[in-house]
């Protein structure tokens, strides 16, 4: 890769200032924050989804080794997306940043060869904390074009979809039985992620958020189930205060929405679907929404 000047006229290239190895990085792009240069790439995985790789300078002419842009919630693909560009929104209230990248996977699964269907691109905040940004899985944006204000689903691959059935959905983590949640087909909008065994199964699927702006917020999802879990709960906890929760046992097929509200004080929530499960019942959960009232 090389950091080349064009000439005043923006007709020619000058010769490069800076080059090195590729190294497995494309899809370069260089943000300037203030006076400080932040250069971001995707990693190379044909059209698969990477891990977004950063690094900041003073200067065009030097740069340190590359990190992983960080997320939140822990993401080890970028939301299942290829890293594009960032799109500066200046408004009012100061300037916004968007983080634009390509799902080309989105209609072919993980597999080759290449897609037949639209490329669609994702687009989610990005903040900047001094010199270090972060990457906020939202699943939906909205962009206030006054105030360049940025809002909208703050929950990660809420949808659970444009990845195809896994055993490991992106944004999300799993703990306890993991064997025993997973996505696949049949939910409200194509896929669902389902709790099922074929033993009795404790899993807890969770997304710890850091980066909130305080205020209330509004957890909600779709559900439906054979109800006779032992128990399973929607819950939001470490917002500052104690956890929230409410049953999911469903009293039988059909899809039902359920919600809580919780106050976040410290600028950080975790959400999760908990199922404590008797043998062979299953609930499928899909559409999580978490967005500040
Ligand atoms: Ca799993
Ligand atoms: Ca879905």
């Amino acid at each position: 890769m090389n950091i080349a000047p064009l000439s005043n006229t923006w007709t020619s290239v000058q010769p490069a200032i800076f080059s090195e190895p590729n190294g497995g990085h494309e899809a370069p792009f260089i943000l300037k924050v203030g006076s400080t240069y932040h250069w971001f790439t995707s990693g190379t995985n044909w059209w698969a989804s990477t891990a977004t790789k950063h690094r900041v300078s003073p200067s065009l002419t030097s740069w340190p080794a590359w990190s992983d842009l960080a997320t939140t919630p822990a993401s080890g693909d970028s939301f299942n997306t290829q890293f594009d560009f960032i799109l500066p929104v200046q408004g009012s209230s100061g300037t916004s940043y968007i983080y634009a990248g390509d799902r080309y996977t989105n209609f072919q699964g993980q597999g080759y060869p290449a897609p037949t269907g639209s490329g669609r691109n994702a687009w989610m905040p990005l903040t900047f904390t001094g010199d270090t940004p972060t990457l906020h899985g939202y699943s939906d944006l909205t962009i206030n074009v006054s105030t360049g204000d940025l809002g909208g689903n703050v929950a990660a691959h809420a949808r659970f979809d444009n990845e195809g059935p896994t055993q490991t959905p992106t944004g999300w983590q799993e703990y306890g039985n993991a064997d025993a949640s997973y996505t696949e087909s049949g939910g409200v909008t194509d896929d669902r992620l389902t709790f099922w065994a074929s033993s009795a199964f404790q899993t807890y699927d969770y997304q710890t958020l850091n980066g909130l702006a305080n205020g209330t917020y509004t957890l909600s999802v779709q559900v439906e189930g054979s109800g006779n879990q032992s128990s399973a709960l929607l819950v939001a906890k470490n917002f500052g205060s104690a956890e929230v929760n409410t049953s999911l046992i469903a009293a039988g097929s059909g899809w039902t929405t359920k919600s809580i509200t919780f106050t976040v004080t410290n600028g950080n929530a975790e959400i999760a679907i908990y199922v404590n499960g008797t043998a062979g019942s299953w609930l499928s959960a899909d559409n999580v929404s978490l967005t500040r009232n």
